[in-house]
């Protein structure tokens, strides 16, 4: 290629991006949104119920004519556990020309692969990332999920409630993940407000799977509460062992006790081990009525709050981009792909109300979700020694 050809050329391509209309990158009609969650490794014991959440809750709100008549698609792309897995499934997605994300499903995850949504300017809703500063990753970064700040506490107060002698505390953490770190530091601060003794404080690793030492520390230190922060597998391990090696006392577990999954790993060592949620089976409102009948229906056993989560991220989105058309006077599909993610993030900030499964919610400008309602459940497995439920503590 002769030099002149390749001026004309580099001239030509600057003309034509710049002449170049706004819809030249159309939003897809099913409107595209990405799901960036982990259907597989050990993290899949959340992600698979965050999948089914989110499938339930395109089914629901397509029926209802998706946003204002056009329907949406979730496009799912698996993130496995870690931060490189996140990464290359946001960076599939973004390249999808999807309209948002929702993922990824640890927070862990997200401090990696948030920043990169942020600077394309793409809407993340996180359904699952409670560790403290996920929402200052970016304008772009809100979430559905509460911080551990503010639901974390109220499992310890409950089981200083449920036995007002308890003096002495033992925190264990997984080092090796943000939502532990994160989630322990909130325990730690609650134990000692509370007047209790912190007599040992451990870390270990979520690939561990030796706690011998760990569980002997506890006795040693005759801790009567112990509170972990942890992933599925590293907490059943540690439960296990710290009922083998004799520890009677009260169990707190932290959110990554929050999926049945838990169940069938952990066994009868994990009853009445309890947790605090950010969702409730038992809340009564009509869109959760509705949400448990045909997730039971699908699935053959009730939603959890990672699946009610999930759905919630999803609808959330789909309110949202509901409202963009209102306020832009223009069909989501009608508009540049650049100019509905920026609508869609300033719809999905705006306060909007979102009558949800976890009760009524809105995100705040900052992008933090503002839930009124948590729980407190007591693990209870059945005598099968695999599956079980989380029941109200009283
Ligand atoms: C986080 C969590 C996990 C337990 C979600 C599955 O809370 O990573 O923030």
């Amino acid at each position: 290629m002769n030099k002149a050809f390749l001026n004309l050329s580099l001239v030509l391509t600057l003309v034509l991006a710049l002449a170049l209309p706004a819809w030249a990158e159309p939003v897809a009609s099913p409107i595209p949104i990405g799901l960036a969650l982990a259907t597989s490794s050990n993290v899949a014991h959340f992600g698979q119920e965050q999948v089914n959440g989110a499938k339930i809750a395109e089914a629901y709100l397509n029926a209802q004519g998706g946003v204002n008549g056009t329907p949406i698609t979730l496009l799912l792309q698996d993130t496995a556990g870690d931060e490189a897995g996140a990464v290359s499934a946001f960076q599939n997605l973004i390249a999808a020309k999807v309209v948002g994300i929702v993922g990824p499903t640890l927070s862990q995850q997200a401090f990696a692969a948030d920043p990169l949504a942020n600077r394309a300017a793409v809407p993340v809703v996180a359904p699952s990332n409670t560790a403290k500063g996920i929402t200052k990753l970016g304008d772009y970064i809100s979430r559905v999920s509460a911080p551990m700040g503010v639901v974390a506490p109220k499992s310890v107060q409950k089981a200083l409630a449920l036995d007002p002698r308890i003096k002495r505390a033992a925190v264990l953490y997984a080092q090796n993940d943000a939502y532990s770190t994160s989630e322990t530091g909130v325990f730690q601060q609650t134990v000692k407000a509370n007047g209790l003794k912190l007599v040992s404080l451990q870390k270990f690793q979520t690939t561990d799977t030796d706690f011998s030492a760990k569980a002997a520390a506890v006795l040693k230190a005759k801790a009567e509460l112990v509170v972990i922060s942890g992933l599925a597998e590293d907490s059943s391990r540690l439960v296990r062992q710290l009922r083998q090696s004799g520890y009677k006392g009260l169990i707190v577990g932290g959110n990554g006790f929050n999926s049945p999954n838990m169940f069938p790993l952990c066994g009868a060592v994990c009853d009445g081990v309890l947790v605090a949620q950010a969702y409730s089976p038992h809340a009564q409102s009509a869109i959760n009525q509705e949400f448990i009948r045909k997730f039971s229906e699908a699935y053959g056993s009730p939603p959890a709050q990672f699946a009610a989560q999930a759905f919630t991220a999803v609808q959330v989105m789909v309110e949202a981009l509901r409202k963009a058309e209102q306020t832009t006077g223009k069909k989501i599909t009608a508009l540049d792909l650049a100019e509905a993610r920026k609508a869609l993030n300033t719809a999905l900030t705006s306060g909007l109300a979102f009558h949800t499964p976890l009760g009524e919610i809105s995100i705040t400008s900052g992008g933090e979700v503002d839930q009124k309602r948590f729980y407190v459940s007591r693990i209870t497995i059945s005598p099968d020694g695999k599956t079980g439920d989380f029941v109200l503590a009283k």
